[in-house]
């Protein structure tokens, strides 16, 4: 028997009659991993009413109050670590390392986010009247949404999560239908911790049907999204109609650039982890490579070299490099690219579904390789799978207009082993994130994430960056003179 979820509204596990439902399903097998209900938009009001209701009491809990339920959550994780880690894996099919290093994240975060409660810092700055104090202080938001996406199914719900409770706001929760699992299981974390009833709600269902009733509510103040561009651009533009605050992660077409005096057994690691793990399915994936034509044939030699023993399998095993791709939707979509790419560019490796025994039963692909001029489709649009495209350059200006010139800006790296160079890169990738001499992917949470043109609307998640998003500010001035001071007239010349 699949195991069953039901809605998380009020502090209650609940099924409403005649709910409609939908599974998820592991993509290595296309076996059903369990059964969820598709919410109505009466059900997202109903648990958007119970966050509203619960936030007064939250918000007046202790911020440190609410930094300890945190770490409790951290500790459930750590217990829950190894079988958290296989359900990221069973449900969304990145390789077992991955899944734990998913949940790893989780932990990370919420640790880091528990420290907050101690910290919340505002600004004390100087009065230009005697007698007066100035200083800000934070204060929640009210009810906010969060939208998360299926390739970090926990890591990603908890960045949002973590900081919007620290913060002392309440949450409705809708995560991606083919990872529901891990968002449940996520909650269930949260509720053991103790996260007071209204606090955290979950809905589960369409993006169409969940996603808009919330995007709608007016109650709902702050919305933050991490999915796809499309769909980031539809929430913004509902949101906007109520004056939301709406906080966009979306795509990236994440390049590396690879300089002639660069170590290449280093680039040759963090090109393969960059391009190929998660299967490609990170925003910070590493889409592009540009390689200074001194080194191009010899690097494209090695990377070739080295994929020819590279596993693609089963991601429970410990020994399989990359596993199956998310979902059928994710295999058609890469496979249409890849069509695409052997029209407008040159098939280096791979390009193809893999099929016999276990093959057949899920949605695996094989690494793949283009060799590309700068402009085709394959180097500019997002693919979201482990396709990579390889463009030659001349010299470092060109790899740099060329890392530049598209309309997305998270992640970019350099390998090189020039100090001068590498602090140029620093100053000229657009991009929100960079890398020296490391691959494009693996933040760290104690740090910013986000970035520039269409990857997002200009705020940045995790790190302090994270407080930010989820917390007012309140600009406070005590006039301690007893009299009338009136700011810009009666401010003393020092002259
Ligand atoms: C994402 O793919 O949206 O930097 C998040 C990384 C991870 C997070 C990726 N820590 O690759």
């Amino acid at each position: 028997m699949e195991t069953e979820y039901g809605l998380f509204v009020g502090g209650k596990w609940t099924t409403p009659a005649h709910a409609g439902r939908f599974q998820t399903t592991n993509p290595a097998t296309r076996e059903t991993v369990a059964s969820f209900v598709s919410a109505t938009a009466d059900e997202v009001a109903r648990a958007t009413s119970e966050a509203a209701k619960a936030f007064s009491a939250w918000r007046d809990t202790p911020a440190p109050k609410r930094g300890e339920i945190l770490l409790n959550a951290a500790s459930i994780m750590k217990r829950r670590k190894a079988e958290l880690g296989r359900i990221v894996t069973r449900e969304m099919g990145k390789v077992i390392a991955e899944g734990l290093g998913d949940v790893q994240e989780s932990i990370d975060f919420i640790e880091y986010m528990a420290g907050e409660g101690r910290r919340l810092f505002g600004e004390t700055v100087p009065s230009e009247l005697r007698s007066k104090f100035c200083l800000t202080v934070r204060q929640p938001k009210g009810v906010v949404a969060c939208i998360t996406p299926w390739n970090f199914p926990t890591a990603i719900p908890n960045w949002k999560i973590a900081a919007a409770l620290i913060t002392g706001n309440t949450i409705v929760f809708k995560p991606a239908s083919n990872t529901a699992q891990c968002a449940a299981e996520v909650v269930k974390v949260y509720e053991e911790a103790g996260v007071p009833p209204g606090v955290l709600n979950l809905v589960t269902g369409s993006g169409a049907v969940v996603g808009h009733a919330l995007v709608s509510d007016p109650r709902v103040r702050t919305v933050s999204f991490t999915g796809g561009v499309e769909a980031g651009r539809d929430v913004y533009v509902r949101g906007a109609a109520g004056l939301k605050m709406v906080h966009l992660e979306l795509g990236g077409k994440n390049p590396v650039i690879l300089m002639e005096d660069a170590d290449l057994k280093l680039a040759l690691d963090g090109v393969l982890f960059g391009a190929f793990g998660t299967a490609g399915q990170r925003c910070t994936a590493t889409s592009r490579l540009i390689v200074h034509e001194k080194v191009y044939d010899a690097f494209l030699g090695m990377l070739t070299e080295r994929l020819g023993s590279f596993t693609v399998g089963d991601p429970l095993d410990p020994a399989t490099g990359m596993g199956p791709v998310a979902s059928a939707d994710q295999e058609r979509k890469i496979l249409d690219y890849i069509a695409l790419g052997r029209k407008e560019a040159k098939l280096r490796l791979g390009g193809e579904k893999l099929t016999g025994g276990a093959y057949d039963r899920g949605y695996f692909l094989a690494p793949t390789i283009f060799e590309t001029p700068h402009g085709t489709r394959i180097s500019k649009e997002e693919i979201f799978g482990p396709v990579l495209s390889v463009l030659k350059v001349r010299d470092y200006d060109e790899a740099v207009r060329v890392a530049n010139d598209i309309d997305y800006g998270l992640s970019s790296s350099i390998y090189t082993r020039d100090v001068n160079r590498a602090f140029r890169a620093i100053h000229d990738l657009e991009a929100g994130i960079t890398y020296v001499n490391a691959p494009t992917i693996g933040a760290e949470v104690q740090l910013p994430f986000g970035g520039v043109k269409n990857t997002g609307n200009g705020g940045r998640e995790a790190g302090s960056a994270a407080i930010e998003e989820f917390s007012e500010i309140k600009t406070v001035f005590v006039d301690f003179s007893s009299r009338l001071q009136k700011a810009q007239i009666d401010a003393e010349s020092v002259a």
